[in-house]
């Protein structure tokens, strides 16, 4: 049997590591993270490609200005509970995660889960013209007025913006989303050694993807996008607070359970 070192992969951080990783495991590993996120995907980017024209008119932006806060707030609760739907369901299939006892899959689900929908707003962006696929059309910023929560919405199309810019294929978005999940750093984590092991081989899995592509580069970049994740998701928890004090019995009553579970 060859050793981590004759395989290309090794860690330099420990001397001895007591769990070898294979390059063919590593591999498999790639494999089934980038297969999950194509099932999970929710909308593949070559259809989003050739629904770019899709542009909401002046009528219908207008019709989503005139909501009322709580009505958009409960209209985008409910799209982004389902986006957060096809999240779980690619948390679930990433290898090792069903392992983690149940507390440590709700505290990285919890955690992770609006991140992981920024990251995956990134694929339904449109830099041209700075829009984004949302129900059924690409609107921009400022159809999402009524929600009254300017700065999170700006912060959110900037980070898909500057995201778009690092031009991530699909195995790299599906990689990077897996390790922005596997976060061995979240509070309250009853087994961090579980989650660090399986976080060690989802990082191997993107430098290799990374060193195979001639990216290494990239890696530092999307390391850097992780703290801008963290921002924009306590902006969120700050803005649904300010939103339940003003509207509990919306947040109680019309709020999807899920939504109301991970982030209330
Ligand atoms: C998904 C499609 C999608 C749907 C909803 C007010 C509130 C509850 C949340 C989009 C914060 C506001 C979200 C709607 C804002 C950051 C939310 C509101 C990919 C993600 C995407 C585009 C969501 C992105 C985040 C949005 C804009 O498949």
């Amino acid at each position: 049997l060859m050793s981590r070192g004759d395989m290309g992969i090794y860690d330099p951080e420990d001397i001895f590591c007591p769990y070898p990783t294979s390059l063919l495991h590593i591999e498999e590993v790639c494999a089934s993270i980038v297969h999950s996120h194509r099932e999970t995907s929710q909308y593949r980017v070559e259809d989003l490609q050739a629904l770019r024209w899709k542009l909401f008119s002046r009528e219908e932006i207008h019709a989503y200005q005139s909501k009322s806060v709580d009505e958009m707030w409960q209209h985008c609760a409910l799209r982004l509970t389902e986006a957060v739907q096809y999240v779980v369901e690619f948390a679930k299939r990433i290898p090792g995660f069903r392992q983690l006892c149940q507390n440590d899959q709700i505290v990285l689900l919890k955690s992770g889960s609006m991140e992981l929908v920024l990251v995956r707003m990134s694929r339904m962006f449109n830099t041209e013209n700075s829009t984004v696929f949302f129900d059924g059309k690409f609107a921009g910023k400022e159809l999402f007025k009524s929600l009254a929560c300017n700065d999170l919405i700006t912060a959110a199309f900037d980070l898909a913006h500057n995201l778009c810019a690092l031009r991530l294929n699909e195995q790299q978005v599906a990689l990077f989303s897996a390790l922005v999940l596997i976060n061995a750093d979240r509070p309250c984590l009853e087994e961090r050694g579980r989650v660090e092991r399986v976080r060690k081989e989802v990082e191997l899995a993107l430098s290799h993807t990374l060193h195979r592509d001639n990216q290494e580069g990239l890696l530092h970049k999307l390391y850097q996008k992780v703290a801008v994740l963290k921002s924009i998701c306590s902006l969120h928890i700050e803005k649904l607070r300010w939103f339940r004090q003003l509207y509990p019995l919306t947040v109680h009553s019309l709020f999807p359970p899920l939504y109301k579970e991970l982030f209330g």
